[in-house]
């Protein structure tokens, strides 16, 4: 293929200005995911007891570094990136002015906001963990910094909504394209979520770190956190979830199973994944057993979109890999193209997320919640769902949306590398997260360096599975060395030419989407009322019958 007919055929895709925007976004996504990555090698190998840090650096700077940069900068710079461009390709290859601009004034609030963050944590003037709990108490510059991160995500939330406005506009009485209603609910989802932190932020963390006021409420600081720290996760699995949805059908040669399906599981998602915080709070004292029991309930609730999802994906696997030729019970399976990294990445983080979906339900249930709050089991929790599901799925990603964005072809031969450097990172999570779960069961704490507690029996039996921890996170690293070589090579080396983005089609017998799913000021009036129920009364105990505030603590 000429490079002229590829680069029209690119142009179709994605405009230029829109590929620029979106690669800035992917662009500090992945350094921040470099730093985070060399961060974690060295905090597993720390906790592993296989190396210890030099002086000037504390285990608990790197650990803030490490969360700090992929939780919240990692994952937020890649999603808005990933759903700018999904957008322009899916709303006629290019986003209004006013959506690129509010694209642009955002990235540069979240740079902003990032930078001032990541220096406060460099200097350790911030070591209070990705979760900044109260009365831990970093830099005022932490707080502003992170209040910016936030402000600039609801800036270019607010890009998103300008083009599907535009759309709506333009196409009046059809149904949106798959992709941007998925788009606006995971921004919605975002704008709705992020006012707890927010609140938190401005009003508790922000004047005490600052002097202004002498003591801060902690359980309303937690509770408003793990308001916005629960919709927080489902914020990375949507676009995943889109991914899973549009782009893989198309990469496998198949056919979205429903769209009306898919958009109800987005809409479910809307709703019952913020009223749900206390199941993060579960041991804390303070919160009434009673409205525990309400958030678990809403908590099981939440589960059923990612059924939905999982059911899905099955059909659109079975019926692709059947319509290849596969015959008889799993015959199908093998039809997939394993071969494909594009495939093959998100497909291992699907397969990954049944046991971690299996471990946060069974850190949903009150009583199990007792044997593995606090322990290192929630560590191994998260690395499968987020960092094992989630990522690779971002990676699969990026390995086609770089190339498709620049212009350039994902080679057979970087093609082969991506599923090497799947393969290394599935082992170390498997390693890493295995281990942690292990030894949560055997009550490891979460959060803490290396320790033998003073060589006790019980701590020394831990060694060996955090060793196996250290190796995980050797293996980890390995694998994002080469995720950013690979990147690198994709962005600026790679050779010219055409890589699809692909968008998967319904299904020739698919039925009429019903036009309910597109009614927002619905769904948000439904999301307020449950927030409402299940927060209501609750803060007003908590603000009611506050304790004692406490004053800043510093512990490192
Ligand atoms: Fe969680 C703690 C409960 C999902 C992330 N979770 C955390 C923390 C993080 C996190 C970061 O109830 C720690 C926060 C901290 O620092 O303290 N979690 C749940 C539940 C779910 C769940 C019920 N979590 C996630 C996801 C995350 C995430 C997703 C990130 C992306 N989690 C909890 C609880 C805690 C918690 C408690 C607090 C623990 C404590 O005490 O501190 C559910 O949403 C999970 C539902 C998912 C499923 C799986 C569906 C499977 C699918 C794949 C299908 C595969 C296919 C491939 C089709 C039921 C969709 C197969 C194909 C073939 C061909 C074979």
């Amino acid at each position: 293929m000429t490079t002229e007919k590829t680069l029209s055929l690119r142009d179709r895709q994605v405009d230029q200005a829109t590929s620029r925007l979106s690669l800035a976004y992917l662009f500090v996504a992945f350094s921040a995911f470099g730093i985070a990555a060399l961060a974690g090698m060295l905090q597993a190998m720390v906790r592993g007891g296989l190396i210890t840090l030099p002086g000037g650096i504390n285990y608990y700077q790197i650990l803030t570094a490490h969360g700090v940069l992929l939780g919240l900068v990692f994952t937020t710079f890649f999603i808005i990136g990933f759903l700018f461009s999904g957008m322009a390709r899916t709303t006629g290859g290019s986003l209004p002015v006013a959506a690129r601009s509010l694209g642009w004034s955002g990235w540069s609030l979240m740079v902003a906001g990032t930078l001032m963050g990541t220096v406060t944590i460099l200097q350790n003037d911030a070591s209070v963990l990705y979760t900044f709990y109260a009365p831990m108490k970093a830099s005022p510059l932490f707080y502003i910094g992170m209040a910016l991160v936030v402000v600039g995500s609801w800036v270019a939330g607010w890009g998103i909504f300008a083009a599907y406005r535009r759309w709506r506009r333009d196409h009046q009485g059809s149904t949106s394209p798959l992709f941007a209603f998925m788009a606006v609910a995971t921004m919605l989802l975002w704008q709705i979520a992020t006012l707890g932190v927010a609140i938190e932020v401005l009003f508790q963390l922000i004047p005490w770190s600052l002097g202004w006021v002498p003591e801060v409420n902690v359980l309303l600081s937690r509770t408003l956190f793990w308001y916005f720290g629960h919709p927080l996760v489902y914020f990375w699995l949507m676009p995943a979830y889109i991914s899973w949805y549009i782009n893989i059908p198309k990469i496998i040669g198949g056919r979205i199973f429903s769209d009306s399906l898919a958009r109800l599981s987005f809409v479910l998602l809307i709703l019952f994944s913020i009223p749900v915080g206390f199941h993060h709070q579960l041991m804390e004292p303070g919160i009434s057993a009673g409205w525990k029991l309400v958030h678990v309930i809403l908590t099981l609730t939440v589960v059923i979109p990612s059924l939905m999802t999982a059911f899905s994906l099955f059909a659109v696997f079975e019926t692709t890999g059947r319509a290849k030729g596969g015959r008889g019970l799993f015959g199908w399976f093998g039809k997939l193209p394993w071969k494909d990294v594009r495939f093959f990445a998100p497909m291992v983080g699907m397969l990954m997320f049944i046991p971690a979906g299996t471990g946060g339900i069974i850190n949903a249930s009150n009583q199990l919640n007792a044997v593995v709050h606090n322990t290192i089991w929630v560590t191994g929790h998260f690395h499968l769902t987020v960092g094992t599901s989630v990522a690779l799925t971002f990676f699969g990603i990026a390995y086609w949306l770089i190339p498709a964005l620049t212009g350039r072809r994902l080679t057979s031969t970087v093609n082969r590398l991506g599923i090497l450097q799947t393969v290394f990172w599935t082992v170390g999570m498997l390693l890493m997260s295995g281990a942690m779960h292990y030894l949560g069961l055997q009550g490891a704490p979460r959060r803490t360096d290396y320790t033998t507690y003073f060589d006790h029996s019980t701590a020394l039996g831990w060694m060996p599975y955090q060793q196996l921890m250290g190796i995980g996170g050797l293996f980890l690293f390995l694998a994002s060395v080469l995720l950013i070589g690979i990147l690198i090579y994709l962005g600026f080396f790679a050779p010219k030419g055409f890589t699809e983005y692909p968008i998967g089609e319904n299904g020739d017998t698919a039925e009429v989407t019903p036009r309910i799913l597109e009614r927002w000021p619905l769904w948000i009036g439904l999301s307020a009322f449950l927030i409402a129920v299940a927060y209501g009364y609750p803060i007003y105990e908590l603000i009611q019958h506050a304790p004692p505030g406490s004053p800043p603590i510093r512990t490192w």
